[in-house]
């Protein structure tokens, strides 16, 4: 069972990236952002909270997101492994996460980390505003709120594991075409499969 972490910044391609490498290696692909979104579409109490949140450019607490990952972790069986996609976004996070893998005997076997300037998330962003329709996206102060809220408390989380977990920790270049960026991904997954 392989676990593998997406991390960077709002727009750097994570979604993108997540669906076409959860499909290719046949691993649960846990986005926090869409679970969160989907609560929010069909308006339980958690989506109530979490939508105004969101359309802050703000990040859903510590204490509800973690229990959304560990149903999710409880709740899945016959897979491959895992890809955390946008998860942890704080310290917090990724030091429950590392006990959760701890309690089931696991534990993490890659970093990946989205890099790019912010221009390009920007630019990224508004364009997806004008497709999807995303009201997270639809504001230039939001999205800087996001970028914000990135620097603030999840780059920790980047030096977090480039610290502790160096030899397991991918800078990936975030501003190529998607395909690129997906060999570039996959020519690090590969051995892993393989191992
Ligand atoms: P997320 O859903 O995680 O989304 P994101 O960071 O905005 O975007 P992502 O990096 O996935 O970009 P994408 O591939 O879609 O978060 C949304 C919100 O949920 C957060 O702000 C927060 O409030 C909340 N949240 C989520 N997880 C949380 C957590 N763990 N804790 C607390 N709060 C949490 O790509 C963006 C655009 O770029 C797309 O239009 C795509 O087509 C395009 N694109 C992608 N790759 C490209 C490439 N290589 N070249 C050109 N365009 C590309």
């Amino acid at each position: 069972m392989i676990n593998i972490i997406l991390i960077g910044p709002p727009g750097s391609g994570k979604g993108t990236q997540a669906k076409q490498i959860s499909e290719k290696y046949h691993l649960k692909h846990l986005s926090t952002g869409d679970i969160l979104r989907n609560e929010v579409k069909n308006q339980t109490p958690l989506g109530i909270q979490a939508k105004a949140i969101m359309d802050r450019g703000e990040l859903v607490s510590d204490e509800i997101v973690i229990g959304m990952i560990q149903n999710f972790i409880d709740n899945t069986s016959n897979t491959n492994g895992f890809l955390y996609d946008g998860f942890p976004r704080t310290v917090a996070q990724a030091e429950a996460l590392n006990k959760m893998l701890m309690a089931k005997n696991m534990s993490v076997d890659a970093i990946l980390f989205m890099s790019a300037p912010d221009e390009v998330f920007i630019e990224r962003l508004q364009k997806r505003a004008e497709i999807e329709g995303r009201s997270d996206d639809a504001d230039i102060n939001v999205i800087r709120k996001r970028l914000a809220e990135y620097y603030e408390k999840t780059f920790p989380v980047k030096n977090y594991y480039e610290h502790h977990l160096t030899n397991i920790f991918y800078t990936i270049n975030a501003n190529q075409e998607v395909n690129k960026v997906f060999q570039d991904i996959c020519s690090i997954i590969d051995p892993l499969v393989k191992a």
